[in-house]
């Protein structure tokens, strides 16, 4: 794990168990006597601050600085061809901001210039085209908030519990508003033949990234992509043009897409075999698996975020998506799943996005066993590791949407944690 992995410092442990010890207090209590935050003239408030020509492009305070993304060292044998994270602890409501969107990239990231790159559409299409940024921006375009999940995310987490912290165990997750033409208007305009069953976009990096998309699904929801949160997509998330394809695998969306050819099966390549398939215990091996299950996580507390200020009244948050519709609700326990609550859903509810839910309580200082459980519009309940396991196995790294559980100790401090 990274050096710097925002795991609390013993000393800020103490400090929270220090004021567990005296009253147990209310947030937002009276003890402003003497408090130099409040006596002392601050430097802020003293001289001029910067004018508006200081930050034309503008950046995060400097006492966010730790908020991060982040990679695991064991998981990064080369930087180009890796991963890493989104700090989802330290974020809330459900948009991912621009800069903390996590990455994934096999040949590292691409600089395309926009006025030298091409989107070709060829194979079974009654007239093959080759559109330039400008062309795709004379189609009507449409704004949808979408999670992206690699499929790989929490892939860490089968044989049991193993990295501390939610940017580890479930960053592999970003959430934003794609502006975008429709895939479908795009594939009209070349007309797909009737023979057309199967779509392979195709990336311009060094990996020229392919992968086969049914065409009911090419057809249904897809996006081809130009603005994330209402600008220009960045380099590590594909500028100018990522394919957005809503609910799945995030490998198939794929990046710097310069090329979709239509054909009339799969192309098997080897994102389709070698990776991304799910190797069962008796050696057969699941295949085509797209839909992201319904899955959520506790972000708050969680080992990169303890309860610093001792027992008393907490805000629980946390996270939970579906790649099959929406969640109309969360379950929460505090105990290991004797005693489950619903969690307090917040925030404009998307097909295909994240979710933000909260649960308040009263902690009384004891140990905590820390749960949540997604309900996703289909009916389908997020299953624990163990009846995943019975089902799937231990070889697959893919596809791992089961219960995490953190446990807290007295002190607040969250640990990753498996109980049976
Ligand atoms: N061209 C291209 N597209 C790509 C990839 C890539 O390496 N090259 N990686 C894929 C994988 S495995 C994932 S999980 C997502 C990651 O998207 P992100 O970097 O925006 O998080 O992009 C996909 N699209
Ligand atoms: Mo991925």
């Amino acid at each position: 794990m990274s050096s710097s992995n925002g795991n609390p410092t013993r000393r800020n442990v103490l400090r929270g168990a220090l004021a567990a010890g005296g009253a147990v207090m209310t947030a937002g209590a009276a003890r402003a006597a003497g408090d130099p935050a409040i006596t002392e003239i601050q430097t802020w408030n003293q001289a001029l601050g910067d004018g508006v020509d200081a930050r034309p492009y503008g950046t995060p305070s400097e006492f966010e600085a730790h908020v991060k993304r982040r990679n695991v060292e064991w998981l990064t044998a080369d930087p180009v061809s890796s991963v890493n994270f989104t700090p989802l602890h330290e974020l809330d409501g459900i948009i991912t901001p621009n800069g903390l969107c996590f990455e994934r990239h096999h040949a590292g990231i691409a600089e395309v210039d926009p006025a030298k790159h091409r989107l070709m559409i060829n194979g079974l299409v009654d007239t093959p085209l080759v559109f330039t940024m400008q062309d795709i921006l004379r189609f009507p375009r449409e704004n949808r908030v979408y999670f992206l999940e690699c499929a790989a995310n929490s892939g860490m987490e089968w044989r049991g519990s193993q990295l501390n912290g939610c940017q580890f165990t479930h960053g592999m997750i970003h959430n934003v508003m794609y502006t975008g033409v429709p895939l479908r208007l795009l594939l009209e305009e070349a007309g797909v033949k009737t023979s057309g069953k199967w779509v392979m976009p195709e990336g311009a990096d060094a990996s020229a990234m392919t992968r086969s998309i049914p065409m009911e699904k090419a057809l249904d929801d897809c996006l081809v992509a130009f603005k994330m949160n209402g600008e220009a997509l960045r380099p590590e998330q594909g500028y100018p043009l990522r394919l957005v394809v809503p609910g799945w695998e995030g490998n198939m969306w794929v990046k710097w897409l310069r090329r979709l050819e239509v054909g009339d099966q799969p192309w098997h390549h080897r994102e389709e075999t070698s990776k991304y398939t799910d190797l069962l215990a008796d050696g057969q091996a699941r295949r085509f698996t797209w839909e992201m299950d319904a899955k959520s996580v506790i972000t708050n507390p969680s080992p990169q975020a303890p309860i610093l200020h001792g027992a008393g009244h907490t805000v629980l948050s946390g996270l939970a998506w579906s790649g099959r519709g929406t969640i109309p609700r969360v379950d929460v326990t505090l105990d290991g799943g004797n005693s489950w609550h619903a969690a307090r859903m917040s925030g404009p509810s998307f097909e295909k996005s994240l979710h933000r839910f909260y649960y308040e309580f009263d902690w009384d200082g004891s140990p905590l066993l820390l749960q949540s459980r997604a309900h996703d519009s289909t009916g389908y309940v997020q299953p624990t590791k163990d009846q995943l396991r019975e089902v799937r196995g231990v070889n697959s790294i893919y596809h791992n949407n089961g219960i995490q559980t953190w446990h807290v100790s007295e002190s607040g401090v969250a640990e990753n944690v498996e109980i049976s």
